[in-house]
């Protein structure tokens, strides 16, 4: 386990000047609905690390910067993974990651470690940080976290109940948010497209642009364009 220290702490010392942090505790009374640790036991708590807002652009581009033509084909992936691969083996715990298969439920861990709930665009909305928010892996541990704020965080209002008019809703060019859910076919479609190209794919998701909530956390235009590109498939 972390020793003496709060999770929160060891997570924060550990990653903070990568730009990483502490999100919150997913807990399991007993095990039940935990991801498997592993010795194949079932974790009885879940610790979230993300970014805020661009935190962790400036640590990660540089390191990215500095692996020239020998970059790897995920590189996000790849540094977050070492770092956090790292803090599992000193506490002890495992290590979990969002765009491994089979997929964890990292929005439902999110949603009951700090009390967060989804926008019309399928991305948890904060009551801070808006949508500029993601989460780069999580420590799964055997025993339950005694921390200070053991109760989650609860959202008093959920930001997307009090905004007036929804501008998300009407920002995107082919209309692929919508409240039932969002149409990935026609995003993709739009954005293979000459004025997606110069729109969406150079400026980032113009319904995610359009949302006033965690306007001073908004991602600076690299890492808007570095997601974007991640989420086109390569062609055939
Ligand atoms: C597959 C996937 C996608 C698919 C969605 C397919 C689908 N309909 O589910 C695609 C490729 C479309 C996608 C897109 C994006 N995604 Co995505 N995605 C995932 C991934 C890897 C797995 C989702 C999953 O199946 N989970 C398994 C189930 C069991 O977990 P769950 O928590 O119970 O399920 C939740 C989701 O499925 C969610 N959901 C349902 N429909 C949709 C649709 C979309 C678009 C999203 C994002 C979520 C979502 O609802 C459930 C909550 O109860 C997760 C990481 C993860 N492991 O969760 C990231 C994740 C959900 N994505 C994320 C993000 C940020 C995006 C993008 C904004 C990427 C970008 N361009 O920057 C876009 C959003 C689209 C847009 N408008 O730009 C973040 C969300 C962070 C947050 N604040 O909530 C996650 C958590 C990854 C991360 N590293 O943080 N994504
Ligand atoms: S624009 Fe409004 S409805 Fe859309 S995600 Fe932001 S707060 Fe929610
Ligand atoms: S990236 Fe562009 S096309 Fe896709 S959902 Fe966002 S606004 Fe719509």
């Amino acid at each position: 386990m972390s020793g003496l220290l709060p999770i929160r702490d060891v997570v924060e010392g550990a990653l903070a000047p990568q730009g990483l942090h502490y999100r919150g505790v997913a807990r399991f009374a007993h095990g039940v609905g935990g991801p498997l640790l592993r010795d194949g036991q079932a974790a009885r708590a879940v610790v979230l690390i993300g970014n805020i807002g661009g935190s962790l652009w400036p640590a990660f581009s540089a390191w990215h910067a500095g692996q020239g033509s020998g970059a790897c084909a995920d590189p996000l992936d790849h540094w977050s993974k070492q770092l956090i691969e790292n803090l599992a083996t000193k506490t002890g715990a495992t290590a979990y990651f969002p765009s491994d298969p089979p997929y964890q439920p990292f929005q439902r861990w999110a949603m009951s470690a700090e009390g967060l709930r989804a926008s019309p665009l399928g991305i948890l909305i904060h009551p801070k940080f808006g949508l500029w928010h993601g989460y780069r892996g999580a420590l799964g541990f055997a025993e339950d976290i005694s921390e200070p704020e053991k109760t989650p965080i609860s959202m008093p209002r959920h930001p997307c109940d009090d905004c007036a008019g929804r501008p998300c809703l009407a920002a995107c060019p082919v209309g692929a948010i919508t409240a039932d859910g969002f149409d990935l076919t026609a995003c993709r479609k739009f954005l293979a497209s000459e004025p997606g190209r110069e729109g969406c794919m150079g400026k980032g998701c113009l319904a995610r642009a359009a949302c006033p909530a965690g306007e001073g956390f908004r991602y600076p235009e690299d890492q808007l364009r570095f997601h974007m590109e991640a989420l086109v498939p390569p062609p055939d």
